[in-house]
């Protein structure tokens, strides 16, 4: 260090960093230090801002210091790409030498995903105890830099980092979104996308929809009808599409390079249409119905009394497990009003065990709380505030049973409910959900006599009926994926509408720069473009 900075001192273009060396704690800051984000307009709020001393300034000189670890050198790799196309800085990811970015792994209070942030004069060092970590320090520190720098072309700067320290570990250990991938298709391509946008804010889980009345969109090699008939169409009627064995396993492999684990869904005994109509066999009048590209919900089921149904489910189970390295398969579950109670509570019985046999741990809807939760089962909760008190007792009940919870309220964080009256797409069954009614609750304390700690976490789901490209999910989740993040990722603490409509507002030249078209809702103090 002491070496780097006194080289530093030698070139001209740096005279601020050693300025800002030598001035220390207290001193007034030199003029273009005024233009760093302070330390705390981050989302999600970290848990602990302490602003103060100099600010570290990027330049052309600046290396990307890593342990000499392949994850470690992996997060530097990435920070390096995303900082060169802007600064036009060569950015070296170096294990030695002269670092003005350091990423360190190191024993401390960090958790699987925390870390610490340490900025000063002389440069920006980033602790954690795991990679996930560094990734998730990594992305506060692009915040703290100007929007300009998620731009794709050389940008002016100066780059500067407020100084201080940000310590930081989430609230919650699953911070997910869901994309339907049914009612719509969405490319390869187009789902890496948006897992590039959920890494921004920290989350850490990616839920796919995979199947559902309009659409099987996964290739399974026993069962080849599901993806060739049941892949071919979607809501409309347009073409459709499904993903081979390759092409998911690509949409994991990416998601793992930006530290999210995919959660497969295959909704069952409902939802189940696209499934049906690509083979007549797992109808219990043995025909096959046409395929679907309504918009209606609840009029399909397997036949739970036929035995070929379970070769089906341990067959597709099966392949997907096989597919999926993370520990969770969805098995949805809900609106299976096609399916008798009595059925429901005899499929769900017979299919949580195959979900075991091939190691994973299963999550459903809530509805799954009507049966038999097996045992460390998830129940993802997509009630609203206004669900009956019976239905919140059930799912309240299982928790403290011991069924952990994910909690997606339709009527706070489903990206598909219209902002309001004027919103071009989305549904609105739920209610229309403005940017503050997303933010403004507390997953904590949301669902009457669940206890605290069977909350593992919130859940962004974006359900595509009439969404169908990039640009629409980017329209329907932003701003609102950006506070479902933080009521996942801050301290309760750290709760305030007036606070995160100001920190949300600094997030709106970063989604410009990286050509994400938001809606600017009126409630949010967005900056002048
Ligand atoms: C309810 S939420 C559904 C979906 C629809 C969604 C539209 C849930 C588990 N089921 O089938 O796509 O509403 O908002």
């Amino acid at each position: 260090m002491r070496q780097h900075h006194r080289s530093t001192r030698l070139l001209g273009s740096l005279l601020l960093v050693a300025a800002a060396g030598v001035l220390g704690v207290g001193a007034a800051p030199p003029a273009a230090a005024r233009h760093a984000t302070p330390l705390d307009r981050i989302v999600p709020a970290p848990a602990s801002v302490t602003p103060g001393g100099s600010p570290y300034r990027l330049t052309r000189d600046t290396h990307i210091r890593v342990d000499d670890s392949r994850e470690a050198r992996r997060v530097g790799a990435y920070l390096a790409d995303v900082l060169r196309p802007s600064t036009g800085y060569r950015l070296p990811v170096t294990t030695h030498g002269r670092g003005g970015i350091r990423l360190r792994l190191a024993k401390g209070p960090f958790g699987a995903e925390g870390y610490r942030l340490d900025s000063d004069g002389r440069g920006v060092t980033i602790t954690a105890a795991a990679p996930a970590g560094l990734f998730h320090g990594v992305q506060t520190l692009r915040q703290l830099l100007p929007a300009a720098v998620e731009k794709d072309t050389v940008q002016p700067g100066p780059w500067l980092v407020a100084g201080g320290t940000i310590r930081d570990t989430p609230r919650y250990g699953w911070r997910g979104a869901m994309l339907d991938v049914s009612r719509h298709f969405l490319t390869v391509d187009q789902v890496k996308r948006y897992i590039d946008q959920l890494a921004l804010y920290k989350l850490n889980k990616l839920h796919l929809h995979l199947s559902d009345d309009q659409g099987w969109r996964i290739a399974v090699d026993a069962w080849p009808r599901l993806a060739t008939h049941g892949g071919s169409t979607q809501v409309g009627g347009g073409p459709g599409g499904h993903y081979t064995k390759a092409d998911y396993q690509e949409i994991v492999r990416h998601a793992a390079s930006r530290h999210l684990e995919v959660v497969p869904e295959l909704d069952m005994p409902g939802h189940t249409n696209a499934a049906l109509s690509s083979y007549a066999a797992l109808n219990c009048d043995g025909v096959a119905p046409p395929l679907y590209t309504g918009t209606e919900v609840g009029f399909s089921s397997l036949c739970v009394n036929k035995e070929i149904t379970y070769d089906f489910v341990d067959d597709v189970v099966r392949e997907l497990a096989a597919l999926t390295p993370g520990r969770y398969l969805h098995i949805g579950g809900d609106e299976a009003h096609s399916t008798s109670h009595e059925d429901y509570v005899t499929f769900m019985d017979r299919v949580q065990p195959i979900v075991a046999e091939y190691g994973k741990t299963v999550v459903g809807w809530h509805q799954l709380t009507g049966a038999t939760p097996a045992k460390g089962a998830l129940a993802q909760y997509w009630g609203l505030d206004s669900t009956g008190a019976a239905e919140k007792a059930q799912v309240a009940e299982a928790a403290q049973n011991g069924t952990g919870l994910i909690l997606s309220p339709a009527d706070r964080i489903y990206l598909d409910m219209k902002y309001d009256a004027n919103t071009p797409l989305g549904l609105s069954w739920a209610g229309y959900v403005d940017v503050r009614r997303s933010y403004d609750w507390d997953p904590g304390a949301y669902l009457p006599g669940a206890p605290p700690e069977a909350v593992r976490g919130v859940e962004a789901p974006l359900w595509t009926e009439t969404i169908e490209n990039s640009a629409h999910v980017e329209y329907m989740a932003f701003p609102r994926l950006a506070g479902a993040a933080e009521l996942g990722w801050s301290p309760a603490a750290t709760h305030g509408w007036d606070g995160y409509r100001v920190r949300l507002a600094a997030q709106g030249p970063r989604w410009d720069a990286l050509g994400i078209g938001y809606h600017r809702a009126p409630e949010v103090p967005w900056p002048a473009r």
